[in-house]
């Protein structure tokens, strides 16, 4: 359906299949690891100077009311980064956006005129009043470069990804193995939870996080599942 909205790309639909294996091998709902993920990640939103949602076609597709709520409960904009950028999927994705309740999205049109270094494909055009310049980034359903780009360049990387070894998981500095449709709807939650904490509680949370460590339970996580599935006894 977002596909034929011109808000999905093609290969959109193959990224989701990816996904969706991936996500069978989690059990089709949210580890205890994801948990200590998303935590760390709302934690990181919340102590930014400045944080920002960036948006593709099958994130937008998936849950588009999600993301304009996390940006509203957590303060972070909405910024719109394609791979397959064209003036008609730029239009419908803020369409979509926008009857969802979004207001002021960033990177549409001559708004996305910085350029991430370093980057050959249309996700280096980012908008100099949103990724640009922020300090945390949140990138779900992404593999690819520009991950490693935005660290290099100082910011920190919240990553959404049902593939604990793609690029993109494994380069972030907070890396959510999990669907966008059971995470975005935690992070609400955990947002309007930790809004009151203070700045040392946020940051203590966040020290604590080791995300080698989650990306490993993750893997570990599938490898026991798939044992059990084929019968392995303990
Ligand atoms: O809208 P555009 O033009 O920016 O294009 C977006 C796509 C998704 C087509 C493009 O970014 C792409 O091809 O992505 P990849 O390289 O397939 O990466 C998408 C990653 O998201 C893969 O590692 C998938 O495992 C993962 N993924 C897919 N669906 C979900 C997911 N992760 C979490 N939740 C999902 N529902």
């Amino acid at each position: 359906h977002g596909m034929d909205k011109n808000v999905v790309a093609p290969a959109g639909l193959i990224a989701h299949g990816r996904g969706e294996a991936f996500d069978y091998l989690l059990g089709e709902q949210t580890p205890e690891f994801s948990l200590k993920s998303i935590e760390a990640g709302v934690c990181a939103i919340l102590l930014a100077k400045k944080a920002v949602l960036s948006v593709n076609g099958n994130v937008v597709a998936l849950c588009p009311k999600e993301v304009v709520e996390l940006s509203r409960v957590s303060g972070a904009s909405i910024e719109i980064n394609l791979f397959y950028r064209s003036r008609e999927r730029e239009l419908a994705i803020l369409e979509e956006l926008k009857s969802s309740g979004a207001d002021g999205v960033l990177g549409v049109g001559d708004s996305a005129s910085a350029v991430i270094p370093e980057l050959g494909s249309e996700r280096r055009r980012v908008d100099p009043h949103g990724i640009y310049i922020a300090d945390v980034v949140f990138v779900p359903l992404e593999d690819g470069d520009r991950t490693e780009a935005l660290v290099a360049m100082g910011k920190k990387v919240i990553a959404v990804d049902l593939n604990p070894l793609s690029r993109t998981a494994q380069r972030a500095s907070i890396t959510i193995v999990d669907n966008i449709v059971r995470v975005l709807p935690a992070m609400v939650e955990k947002t309007k939870e930790f809004v009151s904490c203070s700045h040392e509680e946020l940051s203590d949370k966040l020290l604590k996080y080791d995300n080698n460590m989650v990306l490993n339970e993750s893997l570990r996580f599938m490898a026991d599942r798939l044992r059990k599935l084929s019968g392995e006894k303990d």
